[in-house]
């Protein structure tokens, strides 16, 4: 019997300040008591997102060399888990992994940008060559700004009607994952939510959340990152949901209660210990 814990190969950035990508999600799998090799692919000084001049180290190179060297060691994974790239070639190495192995969960966190917006690093063409990593993907966790750049539409700013909410969704579906989630989406109800389409069951799920006054960078990876230690553990697409989703609200909660600033996280450590109670979980319901 196999009973180590659930293996992730981890490709994101390593950014030392600003709580985000593998700062993140190192911590947050551990304590789902998932294992993640980190393949950092690119190291930063800070995220991007308004911290001033920040140094970048490309690691594209030691991305193959990792995938030889767990070669080597014929070392198998339960899931490949990809998220921020550094230059377009990562992308040609993202797939490599997720074709060297077939059998593992394959996650895509689609991170190009937010708020209607791109991140400054990443190019048109990167954009574009994201849809290539969705098509080998079996979840896929974008934000409503990269669901609308994935699916080449203008970014969308009134709430969304449940059909205009399913039909994103199908969308998404339809250029290969079997699980979308899309994160941080308004509703016509004025409510914000995050909805998800289970393709393999043809459901569609909503879990509201509460909506405070501020943005922080890093919670779309703490989301990603539960939403995946949940499914490696055994949760349906709703359950992980509601797990993701109450887990990054206290998070934000918390955090906004302190009055930090917002530009360098969320307070995670304050609040890691509630992951460890598998049964938190906010409210999920049929879209
Ligand atoms: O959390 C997304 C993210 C990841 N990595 C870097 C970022 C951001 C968002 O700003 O800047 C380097």
């Amino acid at each position: 019997m196999n009973n180590r814990p659930a293996r992730v190969a981890a490709i994101h950035d390593l950014s030392g300040f600003g709580r985000c990508s593998l700062s993140v999600i190192l911590p947050t799998l551990s304590t789902m008591g998932v294992q993640v090799c980190p393949i950092p692919t690119a190291v930063l000084s800070s995220h991007t997102g308004g911290l001033g001049e920040v140094e970048f180290r490309d690691l594209t190179n030691f991305i193959p060399a990792c995938l030889e060297h767990y070669q080597e060691l014929k070392l198998d994974f339960d899931c490949i888990y990809s998220g921020f790239l550094g230059s377009e070639e990562q992308i040609d190495h993202c797939l490599s992994f997720f074709s060297s192995y077939p059998n593992a969960l394959a996650v895509v966190d689609p991170v190009m940008g937010d708020h209607g917006k791109a991140y400054r690093t990443y190019t048109e063409t990167m954009r574009n060559r994201l849809s290539e990593l969705v098509q080998v993907a079996d979840v896929i966790t974008p934000n409503l700004t990269e669901a609308c750049m994935l699916l080449k539409i203008p970014y969308i700013k009134e709430g969304l009607t449940r059909t205009q909410a399913r039909s994103l969704l199908a969308k998404l579906g339809e250029l290969g994952p079997k699980y979308v989630v899309i994160t941080g989406v308004e509703l016509a109800t004025g409510k914000m939510a995050n909805i998800g389409y289970d393709k393999v069951n043809n459901s569609y799920w909503v879990v509201a959340c509460d909506y405070l006054p501020v943005s922080y960078p890093g919670t779309g990876d703490i989301f990603a990152s539960v939403l995946t230690g949940a499914f490696l553990t055994g949760d349906s697409l709703p359950i992980a949901m509601g797990r993701a989703t109450y887990f990054v609200e206290r998070c934000i909660k918390t955090t906004f209660s302190y009055s930090s600033d917002p530009r360098y996280g969320v307070m995670l450590e304050k609040e890691l210990s509630v992951l460890m109670n598998g049964r938190n979980s906010a409210e999920f319901a049929l879209l």
